[in-house]
């Protein structure tokens, strides 16, 4: 129980309306997480795995339909629906508590309860912020207890007074047509139902540490974003830090953990979140980062030693993974892990594996948790309650074409622009078709808790704050050639571009100016030993005037949904762009 009233009448008021049979507070220990998972080895919610090899992980298994975020089912419920913005879906407060609190009535009855404080951010971060999540998962409460602090240490810090974000979850009966996740900004509140899947229910991460945070640190004047960080240390000891925006399951848990490879001997890469920065301005005038997470909640097909070492010596132990597929001896498996695909699978719905009858052996979007400290390259700074200096902004999509390699932008608002211009394929993280192109803000569309159009205002804000703030720049790993290959191998590889960037924080790596911002000359990036032809590093930097033309269109098309509340900057920015390419093609 708890000496803070607020919460005290909270919990009962959250009583009242599902109608437990019992409710259990979590004080996040040992002995709790323990008898948590032996009650879900019971009722076959958790499946022990093989033991010698993989000590102290489960596997679970989620409803097939219920596997990954759902954004047509997630709401932004603020009293003015401009203040949601088109980029999210609407209802306006009172009735989206009704609709939803229906759906909450007497959900619990016959389950317990459980009570979560959890805390974002590191332990004495003056950044770090508090959260209750009342849940009748078990599930919810061990995955919780990885990706983020919580029990008494959190309920210790509400209960000094400081503020926290109520946040309601039942898995309802999980029928999608009941499914619902909103959010209250004005009242820092979630509510979610109907879905046991980690975006939808371990309401930390998406709901509270992106959507309600981001609308948060609008108005005390930080940034709340979808960003890796990490930190550079060259041969000589010296430690940059890059925060780095890509959507979901596009790459981020793999920079994070980048091992830096041949050719880079002294060079080491540091972890310290693999998802969501918090990020605000120092008296020096740097941003510094958090990260308000303590695990990690990554994709597993694709992961192995080649493509992410440092990952899989992480996930090895204390793991929880969920729909992957499991190998005879209880080894969990995914496409894209390392040896042969063994004889006998067992596939993430339980049944024999049968790729043509029923795909893949472990479900595309199938994740691992994990406790972040558990990584090796997780960085010493990665509980520093100041956080780290940003000294390089990345942005980055999925985009077969159009993107190069890397570019530069000229400026702060120049930058904002480019992360606001971002596109991207969609991936399996969501529910729906994958590989369509879509805008992806700062790969913020899921996540930004408030209108796009104050966002940007917001970012382009920090310009007269601050003439310290970090480099902006735009990657694309994914470009592809006519056959349909990625040309770029990408992974580790991906040290190369972050040299160039960091030479470009220093004032030294060489660039050429064009329209859309500075462009490495083929020389300043380090390709030496990739046999990379000249044709595909030049297709790799190309900048083609004609699909650049189609894009600024649809970047245009796309600004106008934002009509007169689009910032004035992010209008001639886009003029800019425009008018030199017109320059260029005249020259
Ligand atoms: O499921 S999560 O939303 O937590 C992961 C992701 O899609 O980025
Ligand atoms: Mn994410």
């Amino acid at each position: 129980m708890t000496s803070n009233v607020e919460l005290a009448a909270w919990v009962e008021e959250v009583v009242q309306l599902t109608k437990p049979e019992a409710v259990h507070w979590c004080s996040g220990s040992e002995e709790e997480n323990s008898s948590l998972i032996n009650l879900m080895e019971n009722s076959g919610d958790l499946i022990k795995l093989n033991e010698e090899t993989h000590p102290n992980c489960y596997l679970h298994r989620s409803d097939p339909k219920d596997v990954a975020r759902v954004e047509h089912l997630t709401f932004v419920c603020t009293k003015n629906e401009l203040d949601a913005g088109p980029n999210n879906n609407w209802l306006e407060p009172s009735a989206g508590h009704m609709k939803i609190d229906k759906l909450f009535n007497g959900c619990m009855e016959g389950r317990t309860m459980y009570v979560i404080p959890y805390l974002m951010g590191p332990y004495g971060s003056p950044y770090a912020r508090a959260g209750v999540e009342v849940t009748d998962s078990p599930y919810v409460v061990v995955n919780m207890r990885i990706m983020a602090r919580i029990g008494l240490r959190a309920l210790e810090h509400i209960e000094k007074g400081n503020g926290f974000v109520k946040g309601m979850h039942s898995l309802g009966d999980l029928d999608p047509d009941k499914r619902l996740i909103m959010h209250f900004p004005e009242e820092l509140s979630i509510k979610s139902i109907g879905s046991g899947y980690g975006g939808n229910a371990l309401l930390g991460k998406k709901c509270h540490a992106l959507r309600i945070a981001s609308s948060q640190a609008r108005s005390e004047g930080w940034l709340a974003e979808h960003m890796l960080v990490l930190g550079m240390e060259s041969p000589t000891g010296e430690t940059k830090y890059v925060a780095a925006a890509f959507p979901s399951a596009c790459g981020k848990t793999n920079l994070a953990m980048l091992v830096p490879p041949k050719g880079y001997e002294g060079w080491k890469i540091w972890t310290v979140g693999d998802d969501i920065a918090w990020m605000h301005l120092g008296p020096d005038g740097q941003l510094w980062a958090i990260n308000p997470e303590a695990g990690f909640f990554g994709v597993a097909p694709g992961t192995s030693l080649k493509t992410n070492p440092n990952c899989m010596n992480t996930l090895g132990k204390n793991a929880i993974y969920t729909n992957v597929a499991v190998t005879k001896d209880m080894q969990p498996w995914w496409e894209g892990i390392d040896g042969d695909k063994p004889d006998s699978l067992v596939d993430w719905q339980a049944r024999p594996h049968d790729l043509e009858l029923n795909g893949p052996a472990a479900h595309p979007n199938s994740r691992f948790t994990v406790s972040a400290e558990q990584c090796p390259s997780f960085s010493p700074k990665g509980n520093s309650p100041a956080g780290v200096p940003i000294s390089a902004i990345i942005f980055g999509g999925r985009r077969a074409t159009v993107s190069p390699l890397v570019y530069e932008a000229f400026d702060w608002n120049h930058g904002v622009f480019t992360g606001a211009a971002m596109a991207s394929e969609t991936t399996a993280a969501a529910a729906g078709a994958t590989g369509q192109v879509r805008r992806d803000p700062m790969a913020m569309k899921p996540f930004c808790g408030y209108n796009f159009a104050d966002y940007w205002q917001h970012w382009l804000s920090f310009s007269q704050k601050s003439n310290n703030l970090p480099k902006v720049f735009h990657v694309n790993w994914f470009r592809k050639n006519e056959n349909g290959e990625f040309i770029w191998p990408g992974f580790g590889e991906n040290m190369r571009v972050l040299e160039w960037i960091l030479g470009r924080c220093a004032g030294h790596s060489d660039a050429l100016e064009t329209p859309i911002g500075f462009v490495p000359r083929p020389e300043a990036i380090n390709f030496d030993g990739l046999e990379l032809t000249r044709e595909t590093i030049s297709a790799l930097l190309n900048i083609d005037p004609e699909i650049w033309a189609n894009e600024l269109c649809e970047i245009e098309t796309y600004f106008e949904t934002y009509s007169e509340k689009l910032p004035e900057s992010l209008r001639l920015q886009l003029e800019r762009v425009k008018s030199s390419f017109a320059k260029e093609s005249v020259a």
